[in-house]
């Protein structure tokens, strides 16, 4: 088998392809000049996008990286402080673009499972003074990423964003994955925004489209993220034709993350039977499965990929593996004897 071609791409929910149904929008989508303001396609994603999480509007940005800086660049100033876990991907994948280009400093804290110590968040607060910078904004990501796609309680962001309100702090949620959490929980993607000044999430993720993510808030601070995302060179032009597709995502392909959810467990108590395998289950929770190899992570990634399986090590024996639109049942079922005829070979 030509290994150029994967059968099961595990590596991220990232790969998914447009839907059929996204490329035909793609085609007759009304569009204009978003920069000028007058791509009616773009605005109503904006609004859908606003409604659906319960804030006053949004803006279409092309990355979910892109969406968390200008969200920090727009709620901060140049040597503030903002707090963040340690593993989040602000800190973690964005190539360091909160010091470099937001020219903030950040402070870390710890989480069990992503959910943040509360001890350690409150415990970090500082005001501003001779010697300190002050803090400005708490960054909090659900689900999160590295943690395994964990959900963070609604009562967790509930008690943050009272103690954020009670010392003056603003509080953005990386909510790249924020539907995945909501079908997870039963909980509507709005009650977490509404613990949060602005949350963004991806379109290009689980929701399969093929560019964006919206970042959501107040009129007043999307005014503000406009100019700054046109300072980083985001502005689009006629980008109403990937909005249609953002438009088709938000209406047909949220309910479906519930089946990448099904996969994911599957995929994780199959796992955990195989020898040399160690799957922490309480980390699968929405569509990623993290897991311990005995051996090297890319001994097995190179022996899966003659499989036709495909996935990414997170560190030396340490794996990630996703599921999404484009993993079946039975994707996921070949997946599984692949991995338990590489584990005994
Ligand atoms: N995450 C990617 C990689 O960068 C790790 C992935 O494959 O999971 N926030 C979170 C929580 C994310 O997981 C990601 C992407 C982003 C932001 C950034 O989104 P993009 O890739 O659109 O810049």
């Amino acid at each position: 088998m030509s290994s150029d071609t994967p059968i099961v791409d595990l590596r991220s929910d990232t790969v998914t392809r447009p839907t059929p149904e996204m490329l035909q929008a793609m085609v007759s989508a009304p569009v204009g000049d978003d920069v000028l303001g007058d791509d009616p396609t773009v605005q109503e994603l904006e609004q859908k996008a606003a409604r659906q999480v319960g804030k006053e509007t949004s803006l279409f940005v092309p990355s979910g990286s892109m969406a968390n800086l200008v969200s920090i660049k727009t709620h901060t100033q140049p040597g503030d402080e903002i707090l963040l876990d340690w593993d989040a991907h602000s800190l973690c994948y964005e190539v360091g673009s909160p010091a470099a280009v937001a020219m903030v400093q950040t402070r870390q804290f710890r989480s069990d499972l992503g959910v943040p110590r509360m001890d350690e968040l409150a415990g970090a607060i500082k005001s501003s003074t001779l010697h300190t910078p002050g803090t400005v904004l708490i960054v909090l990501e659900n689900t999160h990423n590295r943690a395994g796609g964990t959900v963070i309680p609604l009562e967790i962001h509930q008690r943050i964003y009272s103690l954020a309100q009670e010392r003056g702090l603003n509080v953005h949620i990386d909510g790249a994955r924020i539907f995945n959490a909501s079908i997870a929980a039963g909980i509507p993607a709005a009650d977490y925004a509404a613990c949060a000044d602005t949350i963004s999430f991806c379109l290009s993720k689980g929701l399969s489209c093929p560019v964006g993510s919206l970042i959501c808030g107040s009129r007043e601070f999307i005014d503000r993220a406009r100019r700054v995302r046109k300072m980083l060179g985001g502005g689009m032009r006629q980008a109403g034709v990937l909005a249609a597709c953002g438009l088709i995502a938000l209406e047909k392909m949220v309910d479906r993350l519930r089946e990448d959810h099904e996969h994911a467990r599957m995929l994780a108590e199959s796992l955990s039977g195989i020898r040399g395998f160690r799957v922490d289950m309480r980390a699968v929770q929405t569509n990623m499965v993290y897991f311990e190899t005995v051996g090297s992570a890319a001994a097995l990634q190179a022996a899966m990929k003659q499989r036709g399986v495909w996935f990414m090590p997170v560190a030396e024996r340490r794996i990630r593996l996703v599921t999404h639109k484009d993993v079946s049942r039975e994707g996921v079922e070949y997946a599984i004897k692949a991995f338990q005829e590489a584990a005994v070979s």
